[in-house]
């Protein structure tokens, strides 16, 4: 049995993870440490609750003692930390938050599996990894005039958001641990992610409830923005690639080559849910809106025969949209707050 502690397990990526490896692999046992701040359900773990591979820690990845004993406790083969504060726009308003889960946090996870994966002779051994799940955002923006364009694992570091700043400080530090004191680490750099139980605070979710809630549409800015889409079952996949087969001390992007506008996936979403092309409007840009991701992750495929299974981005899209229709106790209780929380940013000019 291989233990794998997860961080953030409670979240929207993490959830997905710790439900994908445990209905895929038996011998895996999912320890999930999480803070349950307003981004988590714990009900998107409902299905894994009672199942004797997976346990439950509540605390926070800055709790540095609880940290250690966690470590100490389940001896995990590996760490996948997704813990995060994950929202731009909220990195806007709150900086300094990111800067304490994203960075401080991930030391307080790197201090740990230092300690108690080091052998007297401090040496790592080769089943231990320490997997940091980071985003394509550290990259910064690309034009949407140079569209052959894209990101790759070298492309240098350019984070213009505090939450991507925070995301590549973190990076910096797990690469730093590679080298300072050999830990056996990987970094994957992910571009956006869809599907079930993601926050209504994000893009397509935002929009697919407020159009089951009878609202409209919101396009940040002229919509014209570009992201790369994949689905997060297949985040997941590319995870468990590089955890169980990455090289040591390398550094994955993973990505499905699915670049669309902001506009064109609101169109898409509206199309689908049978809604007039019109029925949303343009409203206040985000500050330093980054343009456009893209990325090249055919490394990855090439070195860890890792493909994405969900190729088809409009399908993909209105499974997702029938999840949040048949699925709505899920995320009625976040979804006013939510949209509370973004008029106050209006009303605030950020
Ligand atoms: P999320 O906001 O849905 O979930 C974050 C989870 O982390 C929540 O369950 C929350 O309770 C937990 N958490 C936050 N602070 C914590 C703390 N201090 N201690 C313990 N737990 C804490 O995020 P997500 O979209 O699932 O993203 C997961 C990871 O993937 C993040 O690191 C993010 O940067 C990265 N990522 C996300 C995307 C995307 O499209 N969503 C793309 C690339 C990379
Ligand atoms: O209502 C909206 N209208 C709109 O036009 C919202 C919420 C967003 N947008 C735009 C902003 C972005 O161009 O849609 C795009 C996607 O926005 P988000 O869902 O907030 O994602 P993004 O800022 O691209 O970051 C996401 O992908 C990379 C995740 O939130 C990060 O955690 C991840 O690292």
């Amino acid at each position: 049995m291989r233990t794998c502690l997860v961080t953030g397990g409670a979240g929207f990526i993490g959830s997905n993870f710790v439900r994908y490896t445990l209905s895929h692999y038996d011998d895996v046992r999912m320890v999930n440490l999480d803070a349950l701040t307003y981004a988590a359900n714990p009900a998107s773990l409902d299905s894994v609750r009672d199942d004797p591979r997976y346990e439950f820690v509540h605390g926070n990845i800055c709790d540095r003692a609880l940290v250690r004993r966690i470590v100490d406790e389940y001896r995990p083969d590996y760490v996948v930390n997704f813990a995060a504060e994950s929202h731009v726009d909220r990195s806007i308003e709150n900086p300094a938050a990111f800067v304490e889960t994203n960075v401080l946090g991930t030391i307080s996870l790197l201090d740990a599996v230092r300690d108690a994966w080091a052998s007297p002779r401090a040496s790592f051994a080769s089943t231990h990894r320490y997997l940091q799940v980071s985003t394509d955002e550290v990259y910064g923006s690309l034009s949407l005039d140079a569209p052959r364009e894209k990101f790759h694992p070298d492309s240098p570091l350019d984070p213009r958001s505090p939450y991507s700043a925070s995301k590549a400080s973190a990076d910096q530090f797990v690469n730093a641990y590679a080298e300072t004191y050999g830990l056996p680490v990987n970094i994957s750099r992910c571009s956006n992610n869809y599907g079930p139980y993601q926050h209504v605070e994000k893009f397509i979710p935002r929009q697919v409830t407020n159009l089951l809630n009878g609202g409209r549409g919101k396009l940040f800015g002229d919509g014209l923005n570009v992201r790369d889409w994949i689905h997060v079952e297949d985040h997941c996949s590319a995870i468990w690639a590089i955890l169980t087969r990455g090289a040591p001390g390398r550094t994955y992007l993973v990505g499905a080559d699915c670049e669309r506008s902001n506009r064109e996936v609101l169109t898409a979403i509206l199309q689908a849910m049978g809604r007039e092309p019109n029925d949303f409007d343009y409203v206040r840009d985000r500050p330093g809106h980054d343009r456009r991701y893209a990325l090249d992750a055919s490394a990855t495929r090439a070195e860890l025969g890792w493909e994405p299974a969900h190729r088809d981005f409009l399908a993909g899209l209105r499974e997702t949209i029938a999840w949040y229709e048949n699925n709505s106790s899920w995320w009625e209780g976040e979804k006013d707050k939510t949209e509370a929380w973004y008029e106050g940013v209006g009303k605030r000019g950020r």
